[in-house]
């Protein structure tokens, strides 16, 4: 830990990027851990734009579950150490493949949400976007103004994401001199091949997770534990 925590305090460019299991102690489930079923379905076979377009409701009702889920989870010390830390770095990036929004409620800015937003919903209609923090009454719910249905402001699978986060995320790994990254189970692309990438560049690639991973074996240094413990330990002094 003293060597890693040297090789993050040296850093001038510190890029993190983050999973579901960031937010794992807050209260929300993950992806792929127990409980990440719904009524036994596979997210990833709800998370596509064919799902939805064939169902919408029944889409909606499992992100307006989530949303409920994750409603009255609050920020744990792992979101708030990685606030902390953009504050004292001349260059600093959160990558987060999650889409809860605890980064910004813990006080990230210098963050970009790969995978969008849960609390986003956007017009398939007329592009019109909003923050919506309610529950819906009837589900698919619709456009004010055009009638159109709208849908959460997530990136699905087989859809690109956004262009912006996307560069972003890009122009980050190729300078960072360091890689944190923390609470993935790095399968999902493209996010998963960004450790490879900054380690091909010559970045220290350190990992925070209680499990193995398929990035375990390129890292500089894995700590198998719970981000909510290990993520100030790495991060403050
Ligand atoms: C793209 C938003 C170009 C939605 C998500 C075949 C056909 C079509 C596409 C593909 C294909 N093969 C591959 C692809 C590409 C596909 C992909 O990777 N599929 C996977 C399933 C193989 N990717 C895409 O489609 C991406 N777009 O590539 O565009 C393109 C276009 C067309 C065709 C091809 C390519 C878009 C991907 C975005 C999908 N959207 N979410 C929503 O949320 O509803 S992904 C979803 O999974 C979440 O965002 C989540 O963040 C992400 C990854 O999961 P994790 O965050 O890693 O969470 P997980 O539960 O898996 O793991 C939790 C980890 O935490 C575990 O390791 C656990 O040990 C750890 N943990 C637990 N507790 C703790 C902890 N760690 C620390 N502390 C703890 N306390
Ligand atoms: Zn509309």
């Amino acid at each position: 830990m003293k060597t890693a925590k040297e090789w993050v305090r040296g850093s001038r460019s510190l890029c993190v990027l983050t999973g579901a299991g960031v937010s794992a102690e807050s209260g929300v489930p993950t992806f792929r851990g127990e409980g990440g079923l719904w009524k036994g379905r596979d997210p990833v076979s709800l998370a596509t734009p064919g799902a939805f377009a064939e169902d919408p409701g029944g889409v909606w009702e499992w992100y307006q579950w989530r949303r409920g889920k994750i409603r009255g989870c609050a920020p744990n010390p792992g979101h708030l150490s990685l606030a902390a830390v953009e504050r004292e770095k001349p260059d600093f990036l959160l990558v987060t493949q999650n889409v809860d929004g605890l980064h910004r409620a813990a006080g990230s800015r210098r963050m970009v949400e790969i995978h969008g937003n849960i609390w986003i919903v956007r017009c398939t209609g007329c592009g019109a976007e909003r923050d919506e923090r309610g529950d819906f009454e009837t589900l698919p719910p619709r456009c004010g103004s055009c009638g159109g249905i709208l849908r959460p402001g997530v990136v699905w699978f087989g859809e690109m994401l956004p262009r912006e986060a996307s560069e972003a995320a890009a122009e980050m790994l190729d300078r960072c001199e360091v890689l944190i990254v923390a609470g993935t189970s790095a399968v999902v692309a493209p996010a998963s091949g960004y450790a490879a990438a900054a380690k091909r560049r010559g970045a220290r690639v350190i990992e925070v997770n209680p499990d193995e991973t398929p990035i375990s074996g390129i890292c500089d240094a894995v700590f198998r534990g719970r981000s909510a413990e290990l993520l100030p330990a790495l991060l403050t002094d």
